[in-house]
């Protein structure tokens, strides 16, 4: 969840390789192409055939690492893949149907280090080749799979023996193995290894609603960039971004017109509008949300609202509809400031390795502006926010390049 800002200090030369290339990040743009995934099936160890699309994993995610790892400990594997692009992590759950059938084994070294790095096994099946697994760590581009070894079985495969070649020392020999999972401690017998979790039985749903609200643990500054409704400026404020006839918008303003939060005053901005009467309006929320979420001028979700206390400050983004009680919370904890502050911006429970607190950048906006060339926006938000901005050793830079590009 990145909350920072573009870490663009004043003055880089927008030209340079550098900034181009993290330009292309921010926009999303494909590394490789939009390069699909591809799953290549051993056929019976003479050749290869290419299986992606009916495995549904050709998605074009310029994919970087995969791990396989049961995840669901139902005997195959699954996948975890990173991409460039995003999504960028995917989870694959392996459905494939009918009754698969694996040998699943941890090692645990006595006399070699515990997690056994290094150490070969070998299955002998009965009329059939053997498989070989070796517990690695590390595989692939910066990725590790699971250090427990799978192996796949056929439904009439009769296990033999298991051979395990520990390192550094005798290789040992284990008969009388049936399917399942089983933990081998060197130098001790197979013991069967229980890791059905009933919570990944089921399918998982994503839970939306925590990924789409984002309370800032960095309150920048607004005044001049964010409409806060008129009169109003003393009260917490929402200022919502609609279109017409997006489904949500309408869910959520019908909503607050039967039941207003009482708490806050709101202004509804609708897209198509300001695309009209007002697109400098337009591409300054674009801005702010392409600040705090990394990414430059992808579409934007209706309703998008910014949460913006007294002061001025952005306090908390809401991406789609808003749930009454996380409102009602968010503007109850406006006034925490500090290490609480940070604690509160946690989507989840946690503590914090580093003692600085992150601050809003409101000079790192500013230079946003000029980047995306609103000069007079950039003029209008540096003098609101001067005081704030003018004790920055990057803040003489800031004002030569605005001189600059006013003269030009
Ligand atoms: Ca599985
Ligand atoms: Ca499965």
């Amino acid at each position: 969840m990145p909350l920072g800002n573009s870490g663009a200090s004043p003055g880089l030369v927008r030209s340079s390789p550098a900034q181009a290339l993290i330009e292309a990040v921010r926009r999303g743009s494909s590394f490789s192409g939009n390069e699909r995934h591809v799953v290549f099936q051993n056929i019976a160890g003479r050749k290869f055939s290419d299986v992606s699309g009916i495995t549904g994993l050709d998605l074009a995610d310029d994919g970087r690492a995969v791990c396989f790892t049961d995840w669901d400990n139902d005997g195959d594997l699954d996948l975890w893949i990173n991409n460039r692009n995003s999504p960028q992590v995917r989870f694959f759950r392996n459905n494939n149907p009918g009754d698969m059938r694996g040998l699943t084994v941890r090692l645990v070294g006595s006399t070699c280090p515990r997690d056994a790095i290094g150490a070969r096994a070998i299955l002998y099946l009965k009329g059939q080749k053997p498989q070989t697994q070796s517990v690695t760590a590390g595989s692939g581009f910066l990725a590790q799979s699971s250090k427990t070894l799978h192996f796949g079985l056929a439904e009439d495969a009769k296990i033999e023996k298991l051979v395990v070649h520990w390192p550094g020392a005798e290789a040992a020999s284990y008969p009388g193995l049936a399917a399942g999972s089983l933990i081998i401690r060197q130098g001790e017998t197979p013991q069967p290894l229980n890791l059905k979790d009933p919570a990944l039985s089921n399918t998982p749903v994503a839970d939306a609603s925590s990924s789409r609200h984002t309370f800032l643990a960095q309150r920048l500054p607004t005044n001049t960039i964010l409409p806060r409704p008129s009169g109003k400026i003393q009260e917490p404020s929402l200022v919502v971004l609609a279109s017409k006839g997006c489904p949500n918008c309408e869910i959520q303003l019908a909503e607050w017109r039967k039941n207003p939060p009482q708490e806050i005053a709101i202004n509804v901005l609708y897209a198509e509008k300001l695309h009209e009467d007002n697109p400098l309006q337009l591409q300054l929320i674009q801005l702010l949300h392409d600040h705090f979420f990394y990414i430059t001028q992808r579409s934007l979700e209706t309703p998008l609202s910014f949460l913006v206390d007294p002061e001025g400050r952005l306090c908390a983004i809401y991406r789609g509809r808003i749930d009454r009680e996380t409102l009602k919370k968010d503007t109850a904890s406006l006034k925490i400031d500090g290490a609480p502050l940070r604690m509160a911006s946690l989507p989840f429970k946690g503590h914090w390795q580093s003692g600085s607190l992150p601050e809003a950048e409101p000079l790192g906006f500013a230079e946003e502006l000029l980047d995306a060339g609103l000069v007079s926006s950039a003029n209008l938000y540096i003098r609101e926010h001067f005081t704030l901005m003018q004790s920055d050793e990057a803040f003489p830079q800031l004002l030569e390049r605005l001189k600059e590009m006013e003269n030009k």
